[in-house]
């Protein structure tokens, strides 16, 4: 080999070594990607995904589901917990693949679990006012059977929702109210999808509809991504081909969408990169989706570098307070106000006059790991005394400073275990409090091991 290509070897070796925005979560297992900007800020990327505990190697206990959110690429906010199997009254089990919408000036989940009972996919929606939830179930779409992996594509206004499971696809036209199909816009997708197994999901461009799946080569698995191209929305499909195959570490499944951030396309799909290639615990994935002069899509190869440049990605986990309960937390004898303003979110905690009186919040996380622990608080009639409790232990006493507004304090690097974690601030005191103590958000920064 001539020194030349020896010397390109060994700087493409390095650059793949410091360039690595893919795994794009590191500190959360995550699957089935929802990449999405909304109309109320184009400078910002959301992405919605389900999640898998560590250590499972099926999907079956599959219980919530994730927002995250960026304006660069490389810093990323887990919004933490957004829905869960228990505020789904209808549902039994199997919070599986999702999707999110703007429609209508609400956020909208549109989610699958299975129903209590029955045992049956239902495609199931969820309503917030605000991008990052946490979001409230209003049932399930009336009309869907085996409503498993639904996408909801709004398409001048009108919305279409796609699903499919176990070698079938289905879509149909919703009702103005998202809860039921029109049954008679209904249409048996699959002999147009060729290898289809599930996933839909269907974006638009230069006029074109594109319908990309996970689909299986007959009888074998892992999973591959296929597409196929469409002048309507519900068809008929024209099938194009594969555009990720096999790949190394990747998962049985494979699942994603494709978004245009920033003038550029890009498809978000999983691998199990993160749990070292061996198991089902997923992480997402996200790489440049480009096409040829005819507008193929030209084949993704998952690459280590993802997006950009970095040498990493970071994600912080913001807390908010006032999503304590809904978001896996809990909170004891505390209520949610809006008196001190320049809160972050919808409010925050206060009323914290009584020993014990809590708030805590649910950090999930895939391996033990450090993260640089912050909190926001206001405490306007002067100090307070608090515990700090990680995962029931006390990880500090400490007399928050007066403070008429919102202000952050550092507490240093604490470790989470893989799996939940509660972070919990408690009222100390057994004097009941004069003043008023309010806490706003939590906020875990991923830490590395080389900045330690
Ligand atoms: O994540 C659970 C299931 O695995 C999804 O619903 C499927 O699409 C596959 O990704």
């Amino acid at each position: 080999m001539k020194l030349n290509s020896v010397l390109f070897l060994i700087i493409g070796v390095i650059a793949l070594n410091i360039t690595a925005q893919n795994p794009l979560f590191t500190h959360v297992f995550t699957a089935d990607p929802s990449p999405h900007v909304w109309p109320d800020n184009p400078d910002k990327l959301w992405v919605y995904t389900s999640h898998d505990e560590p250590g499972s190697n099926n999907h079956y206990g599959m219980t919530g589901y994730h927002a995250f959110s960026t304006t660069d690429m490389v810093n990323w906010t887990d919004h933490g917990r957004i829905l869960h199997l228990e505020n789904v009254e209808w549902a039994e089990s199997h919070a599986w693949a999702i999707d999110a919408a703007f429609y209508r000036g609400q956020y909208y989940l549109i989610y699958c679990m299975k129903e209590a009972g029955i045992g049956l996919f239902r495609t199931g929606i969820a309503r917030s006012d605000t991008p990052g939830g946490p979001f409230t179930d209003l049932g399930y779409v009336k009309g869907v059977e085996f409503g498993q992996d639904p996408a909801l594509f709004i398409d001048n206004g009108i919305p279409y929702l796609f699903w499919g499971h176990d070698r079938k696809c289905f879509a149909a036209e919703l009702n103005e109210d998202l809860m039921s199909i029109k049954q008679e816009t209904y249409v048996d997708l699959t002999k147009q999808l060729t290898h289809v197994f599930e996933g839909p999901w269907v974006h638009k461009r230069k006029g074109k509809y594109y319908l990309t799946y996970p689909g299986l080569t007959p009888r074998r698995w892992p999973e591959k991504m296929f597409y196929a191209v469409a002048d309507k929305p519900l068809g008929p499909y024209e099938f194009k081909g594969v555009f990720i195959d096999d790949f190394e570490g990747q998962s049985g499944t494979n699942h994603g969408g494709t978004v245009t951030y920033k003038g550029k396309d890009m498809m978000f799909y999983h691998s199990a990169w993160l749990s070292g290639g061996l198991s089902e615990t997923r992480n997402v994935m996200a790489d440049y989706l480009k096409y040829d002069k005819d507008d193929n899509i030209i084949p993704i190869i998952p690459s280590k570098a993802g997006l950009g440049n970095a040498k990493r990605t970071r994600t912080t986990l913001l807390l908010e307070a006032e999503n304590g309960f809904a978001a896996g937390g809990e909170l004891y004898n505390v209520f949610v106000d809006t008196w001190i303003k320049d809160y972050s979110g919808k409010g925050y905690v206060t009323n914290f006059d009584n020993p014990y009186d809590h708030v805590s919040m649910l950090a999930q996380v895939a391996k033990p790991s450090k993260f640089r622990f912050k909190v926001r608080y206001a405490s306007p009639d002067g100090e307070s005394n608090h515990d700090i409790l990680i995962n029931s232990r006390i990880y500090r006493a400490f007399k928050f400073p007066q403070s008429k507004g919102f202000t952050e304090i550092d507490f240093g690097i604490v470790d989470l275990k893989a799996g939940d974690n509660l972070v919990r601030i408690l009222k100390r005191d057994w004097k009941p409090s004069k003043g008023q103590f309010a806490v706003d958000y939590i906020k875990l920064e991923q830490v590395f091991e080389d900045e330690n």
